[in-house]
């Protein structure tokens, strides 16, 4: 009986933590380059293919003077680095750009000869509803942070079932 009842509140508990975990986790902000930020030394292939780009996210370009953020309107734009049709350019040092739909954008640093020497990013928005799953197998390394912040969310959820035993004990004495 009481073994029942102790299972019965870890599961509620733990499904009730989830909930709240990913209604949380929706919107994400992602900071283009990581630490390093938005400068000539970052790999943005690399650092973009560990992320998971959800419509709602937001992009955030942190830079130097020396730099500036344009959107690119295609493909072959962003391969040949023609910043002459550039819409949206940003030079206030904190660029914030939402993700509000599904498809590809392309950005790149308007100051010339960085976006020729590797300064530009590609960006792949998913629908906020897909797991990071359905992205992995298109870039085999995002299967990294995904596996951690399962495990993070596993932690928080034995955590948050103890938690909420504790309060239903409370209430009982
Ligand atoms: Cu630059």
């Amino acid at each position: 009986m009481a073994r029942s009842a102790y299972n019965m509140l870890l599961i509620v508990g733990c499904v009730g933590m989830l909930l709240m975990l990913s209604k949380q986790g929706s919107a994400e902000q992602h900071v283009v380059g990581g630490k390093q930020g938005w400068d000539e030394s970052t790999d943005y292939d690399s650092w973009a293919s560990g992320q998971t780009f959800k419509v709602g996210d937001t992009l955030v370009f942190k830079y130097s003077p020396m730099h500036s953020v344009a959107e690119l309107g295609s493909e072959s734009e962003y391969k040949k680095c023609d910043l002459g049709t550039a819409t949206n350019s940003m030079s206030d040092g904190n660029s914030v750009v939402k993700l509000t739909k599904e498809g590809t954008r392309y950005f790149a640093c308007g100051t010339p000869g960085h976006c020729d020497s590797g300064m530009k990013v590609k960006i792949t928005t998913v629908s906020a509803s897909s797991s990071g799953s359905s992205s992995s197998s298109a870039t085999p390394s995002s299967a990294t942070p995904t596996a951690t912040s399962t495990s993070t969310s596993g932690a928080t959820c034995v955590s948050g079932s103890f938690a909420f035993m504790g309060a239903f004990l409370a209430l009982l004495f």
